[in-house]
């Protein structure tokens, strides 16, 4: 059983080594909201991946904020939950949003495994001692700007190469990426840059023998995707619109792609991505852990869930000094020569939140306590 007495939200600045561009926009310095859970018996933290715009999809950290602060934690706190299992339901009533309800609900499954001891991704069914790990190159200025970027990634060991892509800034990339390096696992993300009238463009990428082509049309369509993939021969994966195993039954039974990115914030959280995870597993279809450029805690539940058997391609998960000079938890995420990260040992998720950094990179904080909720 879980009461949770207190919950701190407070949302912190840390900017990014360098500039990350997709095809909605650049971010240079990131506004993060962490998240304490505190019981009788420990403490659990989780981290939302809201952005600073409503770009990538309607939430902001400060939607998140609102939703957090209004709703979310006044439907767990001083309640009597069974287990981590128990939170998703409870924040069920609160519609859209996964990112909040996410940063929420992932931090309680860190306070489960603390409580019993055992790292996270056991607790969760993980079957991996290290993971894959490839990176995501945002759009450069140049294209030789963008080489040099990906031969230190390979050089660094990494598994594999994803290239932000928008309506120009496609063909010549990867083709100057396929002179360079004609076997290297490479794939593309377009963060929904694209419509069907595109078509005779993206034709074109079937030539680069692409592992796949994420997210190419609106963020909300699955019917468009699934025409286009008829026409491609590089499977399509879906990011943007997969919010539920649900979403992903129905994207998989139209033939909207062929392959699945999870992301923890935008399907609301570890009990909504192990459905996604069974689902999987039993249709052979491949996953992948997706990124939001998170700081160490989130990277650390990303970690976690990619130890699920559905996770078997190599995920956006990389080393914290790929974005941040000083990283939120100790030690930094690091990742081995053979571009693996290997799962932490220590219970929860395995690192633990550095409070000096996090005291310093801190702009608000607000704390919740059982029976003063309104
Ligand atoms: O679509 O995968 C995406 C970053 C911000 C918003 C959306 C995406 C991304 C990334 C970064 O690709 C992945 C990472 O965190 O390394
Ligand atoms: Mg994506």
């Amino acid at each position: 059983m879980i009461r949770i007495q207190e919950v701190q939200l407070r949302e912190i600045r840390l900017p990014l080594v360098h500039y990350f561009e997709t095809s909605f926009g650049r971010t240079l310095e990131r506004k993060i909201i962490l998240v304490t859970v505190r019981t009788v018996d420990g403490a659990g933290y989780g981290e939302c991946t809201a952005g600073e715009e409503p770009g990538y999809s309607s939430e902001t950290t400060e939607t998140a904020w609102h939703i957090l602060s209004d709703f979310a934690i006044a439907s767990v706190i001083g309640k009597d939950l069974e287990n981590a299992r128990a939170v998703a339901p409870l924040l069920r009533p609160i519609r859209g949003n996964p990112m909040a309800r996410a940063a929420i609900e992932t931090a309680v499954w860190d306070l489960e495994s603390r409580i019993l001891g055992i790292p996270l991704h056991k607790h969760l069914g993980g079957v991996r001692d290290e993971i894959p790990c490839g990176v995501s190159i945002g759009i450069q200025d140049n294209v030789d700007t963008l080489l040099r970027k990906v031969r230190l990634e390979l050089a660094a060991g990494y598994r594999r190469i994803k290239i932000k892509i928008k309506p120009g800034w496609e063909v010549e990339p990867l083709a100057r990426i396929r002179d360079e390096f004609p076997q290297v696992p490479l794939m593309v993300d377009a963060n929904s840059a694209f419509s069907l009238a595109d078509l005779p463009l993206l034709r074109q990428l079937d030539r680069f023998r692409l592992m796949m082509i994420e997210q190419p049309l609106a963020y909300d369509d699955i019917v468009d995707h699934a025409i286009l993939q008829k026409e491609l021969s590089t499977p399509i994966c879906l990011d943007e619109s997969i919010h539920s195993a649900e979403d992903a039954r129905k994207a998989i039974e139209m033939g909207s792609c062929r392959i699945i990115n999870v992301k923890l914030g935008r399907v609301g959280g570890f009990c909504e991505a192990l459905k996604i995870n069974d689902y999987c597993t039993r249709n052979r279809v491949p996953v992948w852990c997706g990124g939001m450029l998170e700081s160490g805690v989130g990277r650390a539940h990303n970690i976690a869930m990619s130890s699920l058997p559905a996770f078997t391609l190599p995920g956006d998960v990389s080393a914290s000094k790929r974005y941040y000079e000083e990283d939120t938890v100790r030690p930094p995420v690091n990742v081995t020569p053979q571009g693996t990260i290997r799962l932490p040992h220590a219970p929860g998720i395995g690192y633990e939140p550095d409070w000096e950094r996090i005291e310093r990179a801190t702009v608000r904080t607000r704390g919740f306590h059982a029976g003063e909720e309104a």
